[in-house]
């Protein structure tokens, strides 16, 4: 029998009770080990019979710690009160203040509302700065809380009242506040960009697990430090934030405490107005493997639980659907009274004697200090897997009419009288003209208030957040070391994803560097050839390699170790980005020069993981990735899904991000010992895209004095074989090859001379003639500077002819420069499977297209004969009637 049985437990009532009886003298006989054990017997017994029980993941709706079990709480919890009073105060004003003076100008006062004991008891009694040698643990606030972590750091005197006074106004010469944490505008604060929902929650797992890779490699010491996440519970709907717990729970990242702020609100309204999404997350994060704590109720629920010997109170509170939660928190005493313990009679004589504004008074374990300690100390102290806290706060508490309101969200100002009851309700003792005018204010560095945090902080090490980069020695390896790169593949055909590869590795082996290098793959290592790193250096395994794999004989087997260097992350682009992220800010976070490759099908790239790699420039991380199998032509077979023809467009949206399209194996030595050399010995705070290509050629030996118009953008490859040239012939990538092809073949049959360039950066060529023509606009009484790209072109004169496997908007990024000389083959449309011969034809973008556009345009511009022209596609067997491929 497998059929699923349905429990009911009111059938054969008197058994059932004998049972609970029989077992409730086990628990007091065995204790709790005891009676589990008996349990999980029993329960394996069942199973042998037959028996499949529905899988039990989520809990009665209470607090996982029983008050039996609850330490008292080591703070002065009236001197934390004011204190908490006084930073809610602050959070509050900042916002209220800006958008008096500057309506319009945002904030958020309700999301801290609902976390500030949440964050108080931390900032209080767990949270460890860094100081001298002793590495701290690692916060992501939650993005919307940033005026209460400002409004804390004011107190602490880290901030001044005119930054409280400027939040939001970062351009106006005083010190402004960044409307949420980013590293990129304070960069001695926050250290983790956390506003984009999802992405907190999903670097902070891999945060935790880079940071055992690191212990595990020797690389820092393993100390108890925590990762800590502050997390909406709206924002677990996001799938970057539930997606990676599993490898939470199989890399056992008790580092990694995660708090869940169910205040059952997100923007527009209730989280799951019809349902539980405390008991939907415990279900999921229990399901995942993690530890679970539930806070729910605060202490004053504490004696009723107590005398609810029927059991009916804890159905009460289990049965409700969140939209009705939401009401009590609004509908004050009476409401509660009647509807929440009037459903049941014998509910209602456990409140007789209490008041309705006691009632109302009736703090969740969220906003309970004793409680969050609680919870707090078991998850620092958990081993063996991540802990989650659930903790059920209120949106928007104590801001006056706007509290659990579906609009909180939004609330920017209070009214006089809000204003007037918030300080009432938490009792905030702030002098009289603060309190109606709303301004910040911070009692005096000696009061009880001000010396009791201060202390608080000395005791966990100092401030924070707080983000500190320190000097690293790095020796970057010189150009030399590449020669064997430079000397070309000797006729040998070499894709330019061979080439890094194979440069890679060389830098795997350098004695001062090879140690800080993380190779980073998403389950494609076969697909770009790099199966003998993973036997050179090892698969990060934090637990070793616990079988012996079946290829142990052979040369490249699979080998995973304890302290191995690659990371092989699994189809994961998002995971991987979250290691690239972790690795890339190393040098600030853990004062490590760790210098990440992540190399990844660039299709799925930038346009699937964007909003990371936007993350990771705000974080100023460092790093290479690597965009292989990359070209809409070059890609040949796979079609639509795959050929990536527009990453080199999306990667210079990224102000920090350097991007290249080489060619040849020796422009990407080049790229990478320039990239090395800026962002680790000059530390400038960049990070670069290349594109690797899987079409191998001969790679030629590099020419002399090419080295800057490589990094810069753009230098003369080969010459018009005799005579000056009528035309310029841009390439990149592999298509600098058709380009070649088309300058062969412009010169046997046509007699046309041109030069070819090739161009490993349209985007770096452009930001350069961009930077160099706002001087110009800024300066009209100096002499004019040119952009680079004219000074490269010097004497080169006729049309261009740009032909790219990218889409035709990436040269013409240089349009504004080149005086209608510029004509743009690329690659804008849908790709299909076909051969590289043959998609090159449809998007016209092979050697033939390239001479046909080149003599086409002469002969516009009455230096061809156009009917030569117009027969000479026939000869060259390039259609002029297909369909547009940009549309088909
Ligand atoms: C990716 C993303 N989408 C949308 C938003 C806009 N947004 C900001 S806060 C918010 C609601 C947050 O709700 P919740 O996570 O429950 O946090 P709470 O404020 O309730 O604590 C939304 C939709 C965002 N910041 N990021
Ligand atoms: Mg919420």
């Amino acid at each position: 029998m497998n059929a699923k049985l349905a429990i009911q437990p009111e059938a054969r009532l008197d058994e059932i009770s004998e049972w609970i009886e029989a077992f409730d003298q086990v628990l007091e006989s065995e204790g709790r080990q005891g009676a589990a054990n008996i349990l999980a017997a029993v329960s394996r017994r069942a199973t042998e019979a037959g028996i499949h029980l529905p899988a039990q993941l989520s809990t009665p709706y209470m607090n996982t710690i029983p008050v039996a079990e609850e330490v008292p709480y080591p703070g002065d919890l009236a001197m934390e009160r004011r204190i908490n009073a006084f930073v809610r105060w602050n959070a509050m004003a900042m916002v209220h203040c800006q958008n008096k003076k500057d309506a319009g100008i945002g904030g958020h006062i309700s999301t801290y509302s609902s976390a500030v004991t949440l964050f108080e008891v931390g900032f209080n009694h767990f949270f460890r700065a860094s100081y001298d040698d002793q590495p701290g643990d690692f916060i992501y606030f939650q993005g919307h809380a940033s005026p209460g972590v400002y409004a804390r750091a004011f107190l602490e005197g880290r901030l001044t009242k005119e930054h409280l006074l400027n939040f939001r106004h970062e351009l106006r010469g005083t010190p402004g506040l960044s409307s949420y944490p980013h590293p990129w505008l304070m960069p001695g604060f926050w250290q983790f960009p956390t506003v984009s929902m999802g992405l907190a929650p999903i670097h902070a797992i891999y945060q935790a697990r880079f940071m055992r890779y690191l212990e595990n490699r020797n690389l820092i010491v393993k100390t108890p430090r925590k990762v800590w996440a502050f997390v909406g519970d709206g924002e677990t709907d996001e799938p970057e934030s539930m997606g990676s717990l599993t490898l939470a729970s199989r890399e056992k990242l008790d580092n990694l405490i995660f708090v869940v702020n169910c205040n059952l609100q997100r923007l527009d309204g209730p989280v799951r107005g019809n349902g539980n999404i405390i008991d939907e997350l415990e279900a999921a994060f229990r399901g995942a493997g993690w530890n679970v704590i539930k806070v729910i109720w605060g202490c004053e629920w504490d004696p009723l639980i107590a005398r609810d010997k029927s059991g009916l109170l804890a159905k009460r509170m289990g049965e409700l659907v969140d939209g009705e939660r939401q009401s009590f928190a609004i509908k004050g005493g009476a409401y509660i009274r009647k509807v929440f313990f009037g459903k049941y009679p014998e509910l209602l004589k456990l409140v007789a004697d209490i008041s309705d504004d006691d009632l109302a008074r009736m703090r969740l374990g969220g906003h309970d200090p004793q409680k969050v300690y609680n919870a707090y100390k078991r998850a620092v102290e958990h081993r063996g897997s991540p802990t989650v806290i659930l903790a059920r706060t209120v949106k928007g508490f104590g801001v006056g009419s706007a509290e659990a309101r579906n609009a909180t969200h939004q609330e920017k100002k209070l009214t006089d009288k809000d204003l007037a009851s918030f300080r009432a309700r938490f009792d905030i003792p702030i002098p009289e003209q603060a309190a109606h005018d709303g301004t910040p204010f911070r009692p005096s560095d000696d009061s009880p208030e001000i010396t009791y945090l201060q202390e608080r902080r000395r005791r966990l090490g100092g401030y924070l957040p707080s983000r500190e980069p320190r000097p690293f020695q790095f020796e970057a390896p010189p150009l030399e070391s590449f020669a064997e790169w430079m000397a070309g593949s000797k006729d040998r055909p070499v894709s330019t994803t061979m080439g890094f590869v194979s440069i890679l590795r060389h830098l795997l082996k350098d004695a001062n560097i090879g140690k800080f290098i993380v190779p980073i793959i998403p389950d494609e290592a076969r697909t770009f050839g790099m199966e003998p790193i993973i036997r050179q250096v090892g698969i990060y395994a934090s637990q070793g390699q616990q079988y012996e794999p079946y290829d142990k004989g052979m040369l490249l087997y699979y080998r995973e170790e304890k302290d191995g260097q690659m990371l092989e992350e699994g189809i994961t682009e998002a995971g991987s980005m979250g290691s690239f992220t972790a690795a890339g800010t190393a040098y600030a976070n853990y004062h490590v020069p760790m210098i990440p490759f992540f190399s990844f099908y660039s299709m799925f790239g930038f346009q699937r993981v964007g909003d990371l790699i936007w993350a990771l420039a705000d974080a100023r991380g460092k790093g290479f990735l690597l965009g292989a199998t990359a070209g809409r032509t070059t890609l040949s077979g796979e079609g639509l899904q795959h050929q990536d023809g527009h990453s080199l467009v999306l990667a210079t949206t990224v102000p920090t991000c350097a991007s290249y399209d080489p060619a040849f194996v020796y422009e990407i030595a080049v790229i990478i010992q320039d990239g090395l050399q800026r962002m680790y010995r000059e530390r400038e705070d960049l990070f670069y895209y290349i594109a690797l290509y899987n079409e191998g050629y001969a790679m030629p030996q590099m020419p002399d004095g090419c080295r800057e118009g490589i990094l810069r953008g753009i230098y003369r490859y080969r010459t018009a074989p005799d005579g000056k040239a009528a035309v310029q012939l841009f390439g990149s990538g592999p298509i600098l090859n058709e380009a070649l092809r088309a300058q062969d073949i412009l010169a046997k049959k046509y007699d046309v001379r041109a030069d070819v360039w090739s161009v490993t950066s349209y985007n770096q060529l452009r930001r350069e003639a961009l930077a160099t023509e706002r001087w110009n606009r800024l300066h009209p009484s100096e002499p004019e500077k040119r952009p680079y790209i004219l000074t490269a072109l010097e004497g080169a004169e006729g049309p261009i002819i740009a032909a790219t496997d990218y889409m035709k908007i990436v040269p013409d990024q240089l349009a504004p420069w080149l005086a209608g000389r510029l004509l743009t083959l690329g690659t804008d449309g849908f790709g299909r499977s076909d051969n590289r011969e043959f998609l090159r034809r449809h998007f016209e973008v092979s050697a033939e297209s390239i001479v046909m556009a080149a003599l086409s345009r002469l002969a516009r511009e009455g230096r061809f004969d156009a009917a030569r022209a117009q027969k000479a596609f026939q000869e060259l067997a390039v259609s002029t009637e297909t369909i547009d491929p940009a549309t088909a």
